[in-house]
């Protein structure tokens, strides 16, 4: 039997990837979930029709999202985590056993529950102390902090549907109001190549600068998401990505696969057509 999972990345690009089993397919009150196993990726999920991790490079995305800040400040304690509910990045948060406490929002419980089912892999620290999980809207749960979280990382879906209001000035604006003076927002920036996804890229990054005095754009190569460029999104109060990195991160010795001390200086290195997509942003 040939059965493939296709994503459409424009009305005339499209990726597929060979289904092996096709595992779970529901739909919660805010989107369909599908979750399958391929002979190339392992285990898939998908939320809308949109490849959210394989289980082959995710360490990838869910690296560039938690060690960049990390790594720019060392005395992050309390965090906060918009999104992310197959759990990767607290995954990666709890090699820290600096962080005191991680505040996860997600708003659709039956992605954690799937998750914890089906993806271990991701999901396998969703039950560490540190962790408390609320089940609410991201846009809402931040509105009502202040001072509260040294680094915030928004992993959400792409800019419609669910995700859309973590895209917004408000959302922003309200996580510059939820962060200490030292705090770090890091936000999945979608990619730079597909017209919509760049426009998306732009407008996110138009939204950013406009809230925070340090807002800088970072790429990472990931294979299975569209045109396998993508970006991220390293805001904060002061902190400066490069000149304040910490020159002792890897005394801490933190298990990576991806993320290391050279390719954070690299990562902010943009090419010339993203350049110049952000600078008429
Ligand atoms: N977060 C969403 C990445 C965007 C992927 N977009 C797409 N396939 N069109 C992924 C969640 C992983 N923790």
């Amino acid at each position: 039997m040939d059965l493939w999972f296709t994503e459409y990345y424009t009305k005339n690009a499209r990726f597929s990837i060979k289904v092996d089993k096709h595992i779970v397919s529901v739909e919660s009150e805010y989107q369909r979930i599908d979750v399958f196993d391929s002979y190339l990726f392992g285990r898939v999920l998908v939320l809308d029709g949109y490849l959210m991790l394989t289980e082959k490079d995710e360490f990838i995305y869910h690296e560039m999202m938690t060690h960049i800040p990390m790594a720019v400040n060392p005395k992050i304690r309390d965090v906060l985590v918009i999104g992310a509910g197959d759990g990767g990045v607290v995954r990666e948060l709890t090699k820290y056993d600096s962080i005191e406490r991680i505040d996860m929002a997600e708003i659709d419980k039956m992605v954690v529950d799937i998750c914890k089912e089906y993806l271990p892999l991701t999901a396998c620290k969703l039950d560490d102390e540190r962790v408390k999980i609320y089940y609410e809207d991201g846009l809402k749960f931040v509105r009502s902090k202040e001072n509260a979280y040294d680094l915030i990382i928004v992993d959400s879906t792409d800019p419609f549907g669910p995700g859309e209001d973590l895209f917004t000035k408000e959302f922003y604006g309200n996580c510059y109001k939820a962060l200490k003076d030292s705090g770090i927002l890091v936000n999945q920036h979608e990619s730079p190549y597909y017209p919509n996804d760049a426009l998306a890229a732009k407008r996110t990054h138009q939204r950013i600068n406009s809230v925070f005095p340090v807002a800088k754009v970072y790429q990472a190569h990931i294979p299975t998401y569209p045109s396998g460029h993508w970006l991220f999104g390293f805001a904060s109060k002061g902190l400066d990505p490069i000149t304040d990195l910490d020159p002792d991160w890897n005394s801490l010795s933190i298990k990576t696969r991806y993320y290391n001390m050279d390719l954070h200086k690299g990562c902010f290195a943009l090419p010339n057509y993203v350049k110049e997509l952000f600078e008429n942003a």
